[in-house]
């Protein structure tokens, strides 16, 4: 169990960070190079660097939201962020954040205002710093610490994680931009308080995400994954099976979760709303006490546990199959169950605003369905983890869960497309035990379960099967295919890196 008050680790040496031998050679090459580049920009070199792991969620999909628990792992790719900060002498300055891939991802200034606003019209990709940096500074000003005045910043940022792959690229910026404002500005804090807060800083992009990828990114430990529970957030770690690996692959099509929040992700958030409040008013709420006490379905789960109860059941899904419909409701009609108009319930949020000025319609019995038996998969993987079974019956049983769930995700949550289809269709008939899509979806990266032994086979075959075709019509670089399809072990998590050179 990952110790509440445990502070974010400061390392001095790059194995303690990425392990020894050849991995710590290559850290130090790749950092050696960040800060060369850094005094190339800047004239002198950073004070210190953080770094936050990408995460690949083996099962728990598009329930952290809910509150339920999350099972994922960190992976090795990560973000890493050098920073300076600016003496008094060079007066309040601004932060200046530059990138390792300036064609793409262009160097931006902005003030050192602690109270600006993340400008959602002109979403640029250092935004997600600024979301670290306003959450640092709110963080401390809930713990009445005055950090004023805000001096300037030199900012270089280095991310392996793909963008828009559903290996929370995003979390990987936002974790490790926080991680560094703090520590040059000489704090340190409990590493679960730091998720929590990074968490709602993220939000400040437009999506009303759940904690899972901020918890991993911050809490992983070096070769397990980890049961993520929320409110409050804890981490266990848990082994995972001999003889199996994950293999992740991309599905090339990007995910662009920012961009369209209001007809997707935060589409689904406010979905699962709307059925928490008509299941609660079904089952006996007052419209006026659903709306102001219940926002998730884990709120409404012990009524649904209990209807179920009442026919001999304790499965919650009982009672979504008996009080909401499978059509799709409209606005009205739910207005009409809880008496009240949607844009009044929601007025507090301009995100789900967003979704209803966008949604025709809502699916409220199969998002509710996917969320009550996604929870469930969740404790059924970790129970079988656990288990002695032989090892090829644990790695068939978890294989037909994580198929279970992508096949959740598909039907009931909508939130995968037609690439990531193909490939989990291929994943599966070069013989993975299971294989779903990973994060957020609509687009990025599938992971599935094989043996260990043949995962260089399983690789090469997916690059037949599903690349080769991609590399000849120029969608991908055959060099560049390592970055789209990879075996990974669970990797440690964010660190603070005080280099002696
Ligand atoms: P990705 O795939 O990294 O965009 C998102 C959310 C998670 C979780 C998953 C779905 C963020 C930062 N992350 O992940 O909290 O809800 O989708 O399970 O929004």
């Amino acid at each position: 169990m990952e110790s509440a008050e445990e502070l974010v680790p400061i390392y001095d040496s790059l194995a303690d960070v990425y392990g020894g031998g050849a991995l710590a050679e290559e850290a130090h090459f790749r950092y050696g190079q960040i800060k060369s580049k850094f005094v190339e920009i800047y004239g002198c070199g950073p004070n210190l660097f953080a770094r936050a792991p990408g995460r690949v969620n083996l099962i728990g999909e598009h329930i952290d939201y809910e509150g339920y628990s999350v099972l994922p792992m960190a992976i090795r790719q990560d973000t890493i962020v050098a920073i300076r900060k600016h003496e008094s002498s060079e007066g309040l300055g601004q932060i200046h954040i530059a990138s390792n891939l300036p064609d793409k991802y262009e160097s931006i200034s902005f003030s050192t205002d602690i109270h600006q606003e993340i400008d959602l019209e002109k979403m640029v990709w250092a935004h997600y710093f600024m979301c670290g940096y306003i959450g640092v500074f709110e963080y401390l000003a809930s713990k009445g610490i005055d950090a004023h005045p805000p001096f300037g910043l030199d900012v270089l940022v280095d991310g392996t994680v793909p963008p828009g792959s559903g290996l929370s690229s995003s979390t990987a910026l936002v974790c490790s931009s926080a991680i560094a404002i703090m520590a040059v500005l000489g704090f340190n804090f409990p590493k679960r308080e730091v998720a929590d807060f990074t968490c709602k800083c993220e939000r400040y992009i437009g999506t009303q995400s759940g904690g899972m990828d901020q918890a991993i990114s911050l809490m992983a430990k070096m070769g397990f994954a980890s049961l993520i529970d929320f409110n409050p957030i804890r981490a266990t770690d848990v082994s995972l099976p001999s003889g199996g690996s994950f293999v992740i692959a991309h599905s090339l099509a990007e995910s662009k979760k920012a961009v369209t929040a209001a007809t997707n992700y935060n589409n689904r958030v406010v979905e699962c709303r709307l059925a928490a409040m008509v299941l609660a008013v079904k089952l006996g709420m007052t419209p006026k006490e659903a709306i102001s006490t219940v926002r998730t379905l884990s709120d409404v789960e012990g009524l649904c546990v209990s209807f179920a109860a009442s026919l001999g059941s304790s499965d919650p899904v009982v009672a979504v199959e008996q009080y909401l419909h499978e059509e799709p409701y409209t606005i009205i009609e739910i207005e009409g169950l809880l008496s009240e108009s949607l844009t009044d319930i929601m007025s507090d949020s301009s995100t789900s605003l967003s979704v209803l000025a966008a949604a025709k319609h809502f699916k409220l019995y199969q998002r509710a369905k996917h969320v009550y038996t996604e929870a469930k998969r969740v404790f059924s993987f970790q129970e079988i983890v656990h288990t002695k079974g032989s090892e090829e019956e644990v790695l068939e049983k978890l294989g037909a869960i994580m198929d279970a769930s992508h096949q959740s995700c598909s039907v009931l949550y909508e939130c995968s497309c037609p690439e990531l289809e193909e490939l989990v269709s291929i994943c599966k008939d070069l013989g993975a035990f299971g294989a779903r899509l990973t994060g957020a979806g609509w687009g990025g990266c599938t992971v599935s379960l094989i043996k260990e032994n043949d995962v260089p086979a399983y690789i090469l075959s997916l690059k037949e099967r599903f690349y080769q075709s991609r590399i000849e019509r120029g969608i991908i670089n055959r060099n560049d295919l390592g970055l789209y399809v990879f075996a990974s072990k669970p990797s440690n998590g964010a660190s603070i890196i005080k280099l002696q050179w």
